[in-house]
């Protein structure tokens, strides 16, 4: 476990205080930087919007700043909160440039759209119940009582969608629609899914025609970052074309599920839900309400579910093809996640441990990869392919901490903050040198970092 070693000679340690401080202020300048009033936009260029699960990790991140800017970050979120539960992904400012982005989604198609902002129509890891204990924690019992009592009925319909929506068979594992609710976009999983059953006939002539290099002359993300750090151009071309099928749609869910193109019961987005789960009969406890008894079995089956996602024989957990309950094979940073799920047993938690101290796949440099070095999907630079991301670090830390494995989860923490000394506020880095990547000054990285800094405390 390298990690372990770069622990030793940490600066965190030895140099102290001073450099923590001249970290933590550049943290908060990221946030103030990227403020936009009542959200934190992602990124300067590249995001400008606001997005779910960027959000909730940003809340984390300004608790300790300034409680009511925390609170603001996610009721404004909430704006976009549509009438049959679904937070989505990404909501669109009237003002802000890039408006062509919230024409591309065009979210009033469905009824449940709210009136007065214009949002995409899918969602994204439902990391919200998470950001609202985080900021509870922070209050006293009666302002958390207040807070909570705001927050739940949000809570409550969005879990409630999601298991309505989302778990068709009632399986107790929700499948997404898209490789943007995943957070996790390009991860093997999904691309390998993509690469062997999704590519439309269309696409495949452009590909084997070499036309594809015509569609980059489109793209607006690779104006910001480097090429080689993003989806191909075929890639790209199938998330555009998948997100205008759902368009045609009206997402409306039944029409989508009729002839439906990506169906995956996802990894790392059931493993959030089912401690979103725990967190929502927290907040229902504190505030002395009822869950629902329906959704109450929902959230028992899906801790189960989970282990339907375990394969013996590659002893780890893997997403799942929804209609053919095919295990997708690929391992990805998505594999530690059941650690923050909390719900497996502890000899799965030590096979998991021991995937993480493995030189060869996740404990690498700069750990955590968010594909393991021996992939053949590695590929150090490329977004979700190889690069370490500090809100996936994040979690394994809080799920390893939950099992036990202290010294681990400080140690990750200590390499967060020295990667971050180093190489400052990015969006990602690489795992084997820690060079920055991705667009700078990114939020996420900038919030979780001030949490790391104060031990989340
Ligand atoms: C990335 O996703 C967006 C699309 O939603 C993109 O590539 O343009 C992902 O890293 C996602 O997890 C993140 O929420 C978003 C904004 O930071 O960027």
């Amino acid at each position: 476990m390298r990690y372990t070693t770069s622990m030793s000679v940490s600066s965190n340690k030895s140099s102290g205080t001073s450099s923590d401080k001249r970290l933590f202020d550049q943290a908060v300048a990221v946030l103030k930087s990227n403020d936009r009033g009542h959200y934190v936009a992602p990124a300067k260029d590249l995001y400008p919007h606001q997005w779910l699960w960027d959000s909730c990790f940003t809340a984390i991140g300004l608790r300790h700043l300034d409680i009511d800017r925390a609170q603001l970050e996610l009721t404004s979120l909430l704006r976009g909160q549509w009438r049959n539960g679904m937070v989505p992904h990404m909501l669109f400012e009237s003002d802000g440039y890039m408006q062509r982005d919230w024409g591309v989604w065009k979210s009033e198609l469905n009824p449940n759209a709210p009136d007065e902002i214009a949002t995409s129509g899918i969602t994204q890891p439902p990391m919200l119940a998470e950001a609202v204990v985080r900021i509870g924690q922070k209050l006293s019992l009666p302002e958390r009582r207040t807070w909570y009592k705001q927050m739940y009925p949000h809570l409550l319909a969005y879990h409630h969608w999601l298991y309505a929506e989302r778990d068709p068979h009632d399986e107790g594992l929700v499948l997404l629609i898209h490789p943007w609710e995943s957070g996790l976009d390009n991860t093997p999983p999904w691309m390998a899914e993509l690469h062997q059953h999704q590519l439309p006939g269309w696409i495949r002539l452009l590909q084997t025609l070499h036309l594809d290099p015509l569609i980059g002359l489109f793209r607006t993300d690779t104006r910001f970052v480097a090429r080689a750090e993003r989806l191909t151009n075929v890639e790209a071309l199938v998330m555009y074309s998948t997100q205008r099928r759902l368009r045609r749609k009206r997402y409306d869910i039944n029409a989508i599920l009729s002839r439906s193109m990506f169906t995956i019961e996802d990894l790392a987005f059931n493993c959030i839900l089912i401690r979103a789960n725990e967190h929502l009969e927290h907040i229902a406890k504190t505030i002395r309400q009822e869950i629902p008894a329906k959704l109450t079995a929902h959230m028992h089956k899906s801790r189960k579910a989970l282990e339907q996602l375990w394969d013996p024989y590659g002893r780890q957990y893997y997403s799942r093809n929804f209609g053919s309950h095919q295990l997708l094979k690929e391992t990805s940073i998505a594999t530690l996640l059941p650690l923050y799920a909390g719900c497996i047993t502890k000899e799965r938690a030590a096979v998991l441990v021991e995937m993480l101290e493995n030189e060869s796949q996740f404990g690498s440099a700069y750990p955590i990869p968010s594909v393991p070095l021996d992939s053949p999907y590695f590929d150090g630079k490329r977004y979700w392919q190889g690069p370490t991301w500090v809100n996936m670090t994040w979690l394994v830390i809080d799920g390893l901490e939950r099992y036990g494995y202290k010294d681990h989860a400080g140690a990750l923490r200590d390499s967060v903050i020295d990667m971050a000394k180093q190489q400052g506020i990015a969006e990602y880095y690489g795992p084997e040198t820690g060079e920055p990547l991705g667009a700078d000054d990114f939020s996420w990285t900038a919030a979780l970092v001030i949490d790391m800094l104060r031990k989340g405390k």
